[in-house]
């Protein structure tokens, strides 16, 4: 608004609104290779979940062959999806994931 007596002309909000940026669901596949305890190790050092909570990540995954490993970023996901494929690259693991844009 504009203050007659001031003459100064003060911005109320600004031109565009505050972007957040995409999210991106990392998705974990299931194999009949990778052990439970590999994936469960993973879901924790990596994707920051609690034991049960990584535990309840790596059955979901078994039974229904894919699932979350969590929701990031664009760049966050790409990294942390590049740290799994390494650490399982290592233990000659066949663990696969991939990541998708949010709605
Ligand atoms: N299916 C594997 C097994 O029985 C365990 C597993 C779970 C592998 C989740 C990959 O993303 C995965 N050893």
């Amino acid at each position: 608004p504009f203050d007659p007596d001031s003459g100064v002309i003060t911005e109320t909000r600004s031109e565009k609104k505050v972007q957040r940026p995409r999210m991106y669901r990392v998705l974990l596949h299931n194999d009949d290779y990778t052990t439970r305890e590999f994936v469960v190790e993973v879901l924790k050092s990596v994707f920051r979940h609690t034991d049960a909570e990584a535990v309840r990540v790596m059955l979901h995954v078994h039974y229904n062959g894919v699932g979350v490993a969590g929701v990031f970023t664009r760049e966050v996901a790409e990294t942390k999806i590049a740290i799994v494929e390494r650490l399982a690259k290592e233990r000659e693991y066949p663990l696969r994931l991939s990541m998708e844009p949010e709605e």
